[in-house]
């Protein structure tokens, strides 16, 4: 499949963007900025929300996974950085679209639970809801490894092939759920094969190759969008730092955190860029300075929204919409 020249530069761009807003997130948080009681850092694997948010329309819904990637969202057409920072820092969420950051339906966006997958039955609802309105929406619903094993992620899994409805289920495999070792907990290797036994396609896909993702998840969801109902994507990648600030990785093998900064996603799309002619060194600098400034001002920008009040963390939690 031939990615055209801007989308590949699109996606470059982000990649970089999405890796300073991870460090400003860090810088704001340990600088006391943030209201969230844990930090829950990405690094390494920014890949995944960046291809899919290259493939995905406006109006299509996206959940990205757990409880790092939401700040994310912000590769998402219509959405800024500062909304991924403000909502990251649990600031009183700017609006966006009418709503706030992280329920914004005209931006396929109907929320997350943090009692995780229990937001699995929201997101097929939406794909059910598409698939009545004949709106030609498709639904992308990630989850890390850990989490696929919850009940209502099977469920959904279940209901969505059942009903044929256009949604691409992603599982981001970074190999742990907190301190546990996927490989302790699976006993197939690859988690793809989990998708025969509901009736739809699964593939795996090495998570941190932009390209191969890219491609994988334009298969998948346009055969979603064209009635071919849903599918599983599992994209391998790896935590390259700790669950959440305060974790000491006492449970990490010596030398496996390594040998994946060898797959940094960031440098190996770099260098398949400029292997290309895609990239050249002055756009590389003038890229990286451009997301560097945005990352500066969009940190400015949203330490001016104020923190949530307890009061409107509980009015939220309830009556949102
Ligand atoms: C139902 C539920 N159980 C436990 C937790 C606590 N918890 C928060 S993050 C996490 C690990 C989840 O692992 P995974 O789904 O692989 O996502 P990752 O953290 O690796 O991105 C756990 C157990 C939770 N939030 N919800
Ligand atoms: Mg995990």
């Amino acid at each position: 499949m031939a990615i055209p020249k801007e989308k590949s530069l699109e996606m470059y761009r982000n990649l970089v963007r999405a890796r300073y807003l991870g460090e400003k997130i860090f810088e704001i948080f340990s600088a006391g900025g943030s209201n969230m009681v844990g930090l829950h850092r990405a690094v390494g694997e920014e890949a995944i929300p960046v291809a899919v948010c290259a493939v995905l329309r406006k109006d299509d819904y996206y959940k990205p996974s757990g409880v790092r990637m939401h700040p994310y969202l912000f590769c998402k057409e219509g959405f800024t950085m500062r909304d991924g920072l403000a909502g990251e820092m649990c600031r009183a969420l700017p609006k966006v679209g009418g709503h706030d950051t992280y329920i914004s339906p005209e931006l396929g966006v109907i929320g997350k639970s943090g009692i995780l997958g229990e937001d699995g039955p929201m997101y097929v609802g939406a794909a059910l809801s598409a698939k009545l309105r004949k709106s030609g929406q498709v639904v992308v619903y990630t989850c890390g490894d850990g989490t696929a094993n919850r009940a209502p992620v099977h469920e959904s899994m279940v209901v969505a092939a059942a009903l044929t409805l256009p949604i691409v289920f992603m599982i981001q495999d970074n190999q742990y759920g907190m301190g546990t070792a996927r490989s302790k907990v699976y006993k197939i290797k690859d988690l793809s094969d989990r998708a025969k036994g509901y009736g739809f396609p699964g593939i795996s896909v090495d998570g941190n190759d932009v390209v191969a993702l890219y491609e994988t998840v334009k298969e998948y969801v346009d055969r979603a969008r064209s009635g071919g109902g849903p599918g599983l994507i599992v994209a391998e990648t790896y935590r390259l730092g700790a669950h959440s600030v305060g974790d000491a990785q006492i449970y990490r093998p010596k030398g496996e955190a390594e040998e994946w900064w060898k797959k940094d996603p960031l440098p190996r799309y770099r260098k398949t860029l400029m292997g290309k002619g895609i990239l050249t060194d002055a756009m590389v600098t003038r890229i990286d300075a451009d997301a560097k400034a945005e990352a500066d001002e969009a940190g400015k920008a949203a330490l001016q929204v104020p923190l949530i009040s307890y009061e409107d963390h509980i009015k939220w939690a309830y009556d949102v919409l």
